[in-house]
């Protein structure tokens, strides 16, 4: 139950001020999923990526740095954010070990907490390269980031302990959080009032729904409402790109730095449920409304310029440069996932489901070892880049200087099980088809709920209800256009009771995506989607220059089985226009189209062969 509004007297509460907010996910704990796809995902990241991760943590210096002993003179010089990619970790790490044993990561994360609980100062401070290289300038630099790793260490805190039952890591992080309470809302003796990189907000809530210390809570309201508003941030970070241009309540676009967006409005939101406060939730409203119709590609990237690492414009989504960071992909799955809790929209599951089956999937090889920073929707020629444009790589990389992404899906696809359901009062809602199972506590007493699914290649579902009669709303996915559904805000709701079975089928038929015409860099062009999955051409299956070929959208379409990358592909009908490649820079037309077989393959797995060029936005005819 939710409902501390003592917080925001005299502002406008959009719940019950007696009985709180009531629409819960079901918790992760609650949740196994069971077999399909996403559970070869998650065996992937615990049996290789999360091993991986940390072999490469471990080679560049940022598991030793946590016994913060480096000196001078010593290779590894600990970066600002490097405690973030370990802690992220952990928490990774957590939600493996939520589910089952995994002795071996459990031992490496119980002795990086070791390390962390050896060299946190007396006063909670830690940060390794403030302890060990600058320790005069702790907390005086807004944009080092100490706030960002303290949230993903207190993160990783509350999940290993609901995972383990150690508290050694929990009892740091509050340790370190009342320190920056102190120092941040208490004092104001720091050198900024603000975060440079959000996240310590969302993390501050957690704090708080796991301590019920509500001056956690009130931290987080006080980083929120200093944003944007006050002398002793740098004023140099007062614009877009820290979503500092104006006071949060102000905000209504998508603004600067993707992840830290994502960041902050996911803690927005999470402040909002737990106060009331109406303001904060319009604000929520206005900037997903915002990102997700003005400024997210087709696969759920958020990002369009690269030296912002984000937002520019309404409509400006182009291809080729687009950065679309695995993170920001990630956060915008945070963000919905809150803002579903505020209604019961089909909106929020759909832009998750849209957001991890592609721009946060493609983030990690098939190998589940190499990572992508950026999601470009085109990859084109080698010879066609101009140097000084900076284009996104071709392949995946194992992990890489600057590491946020992988520690992020090593967190994220093992936390997947709390995306599934939710509940509220006798309503059990159906978000994600996965195939899984739940147990979930409603007012009428205790029910199981389980699904059985080859989503998302196939569109058919099966639910199973055990328990006293209750309801179950199932979100009718945005791709579906069939209409024997009777739909409220896009779920269906049915009747159950013990034993009831509900059975649904989503043919996935492939279908042909428009961009927008404001769009520009998509005129003319189609993006291929099959269910939830966005597909595209590589030229290891089509030949080079994607752009020569034209999809005919009268054509056939046939989805058959890819054996190399046991994916299901998509054989479409097109035209490739023959072209003399010593031909004159301009010379009058006199090249031919030719019928060619076009093979499309989804958009998660690109680069996992060798390297090519990519094309999603297609050319059709
Ligand atoms: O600055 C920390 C993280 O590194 C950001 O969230 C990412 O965009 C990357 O720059
Ligand atoms: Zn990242």
């Amino acid at each position: 139950m939710y409902g501390k509004i003592d917080l925001i007297i005299g502002k406008e509460c959009f719940f019950d001020r007696k009985s709180g907010w009531k629409m819960k996910p079901i918790s992760l704990k609650n949740v196994d999923i069971t077999g399909g796809f996403w559970k070869q995902k998650q065996d992937l990241v615990r049996t290789v990526t999360a091993d991986s991760v940390y072999k490469r943590f471990y080679d560049t210096g940022r598991v030793t740095a946590l016994k913060c002993n480096w000196k001078e003179g010593m290779p590894n010089q600990p970066h600002v954010f490097w405690d973030s990619d370990v802690v992220k970790w952990i928490e990774g790490v957590a939600y493996i070990l939520e589910k089952g044993p995994a002795p071996e990561l459990e031992a490496k994360a119980d002795a990086m907490i070791e390390d962390i609980a050896q060299n946190q100062w007396e006063d909670g401070y830690f940060n390794t390269y403030f302890i060990t290289v600058e320790p005069e300038r702790r907390f005086q630099v807004q944009d080092w980031h100490e706030l960002y790793c303290a949230g993903h260490m207190i993160e990783a805190a509350i999940a290993y302990k609901h995972a383990t039952g150690k508290d050694k890591l929990l009892k740091c992080a509050i340790k370190y959080a009342d320190l920056i309470d102190r120092v941040f809302r208490v004092e104001q003796s720091a050198g900024f009032m603000t975060p440079g990189h959000e996240e310590i907000e969302l993390a501050l809530v957690k704090l708080y729904r796991e301590t019920g210390e509500k001056r956690y809570l009130q931290l987080a309201l006080f980083f929120i409402d200093m944003r944007g508003r006050n002398d002793k941030d740098d004023r140099r970070l007062y614009n877009k790109n820290f979503q500092a241009h104006l006071p949060v309540r102000e905000q209504r676009t998508a603004e600067g730095h993707a992840v830290r967006c994502m960041y902050l409005f996911s803690g927005v939101a999470d402040v909002a449920l737990e106060t009331g406060d109406k303001e904060l939730l319009d604000v929520c409203h206005a900037i997903f409304d915002n990102a997700v119709n003005r400024r997210m590609y087709i696969t759920g990237g958020l990002g369009a310029d690269r030296s912002e690492e984000g937002f520019t414009i309404d409509y400006d989504l182009p291809n080729a440069t687009a950065y679309a960071e695995t993170c920001a992909a990630i956060g915008l799955a945070f963000f919905a996932h809150r803002m579903q809790r505020f209604e019961n929209r089909s909106i929020y599951g759909d832009i998750i489901e849209k957001v991890i089956y592609n721009g946060i999937l493609s983030g990690l090889s098939l190998d589940g070892k190499a990572f992508f920073y950026e999601n470009p929707l085109e990859i084109i020629p080698k010879e066609a880049k101009p140097p000084e444009i900076h284009y996104a790589k071709p392949q995946r990389s194992e992990v890489f200087w600057c590491s946020c992404c992988p520690p992020n899906i090593v967190r994220f696809i093992p936390d997947l099980g709390e995306y599934i359901y939710g509940v509220e009062d006798n309503t059990i809602f159906v978000d994600q088809f996965m195939s899984s199972k739940a147990s979930v506590k409603l007012p009428s007493g205790y029910a199981e709920i389980s699904q059985e699914t080859n989503y998302p290649f196939e569109g058919t579902v099966k639910i199973t209800y055990h328990g006293s009669p209750a309801q179950v709303a199932v979100r009718i996915p945005a791709w579906y256009d069939g209409n024997e559904y009777v739909t409220k805000d896009g779920y269906a709701y049915y009747p159950v009771e013990d034993g009831s079975v509900l059975e649904f089928n989503f043919p996935m038929n492939v279908k042909l995506m428009e961009a927008n015409a404001k769009v520009w860099q998509d005129t003319g062009c189609c993006a291929v989607m099959c269910g939830p999955l966005v597909y595209c051409m590589e030229s290891v299956d089509n030949g080079s220059y994607l752009r020569r070929i034209r999809i005919l959208e009268d054509g056939k379409f046939e989805r058959k089985m890819d054996e190399e990358l046991g994916l299901p592909a998509i054989y479409a009908d097109g035209l490739r226009r023959e072209m003399e490649e010593n031909a004159p820079l301009y010379a009058p037309k006199k090249n031919q189209d030719v019928p060619v077989k076009v093979k499309l393959i989804p958009y998660f797995a690109f680069a996992n062969r060798e390297e090519s060029e990519m094309l999603v936005w297609a050319l059709v005819k």
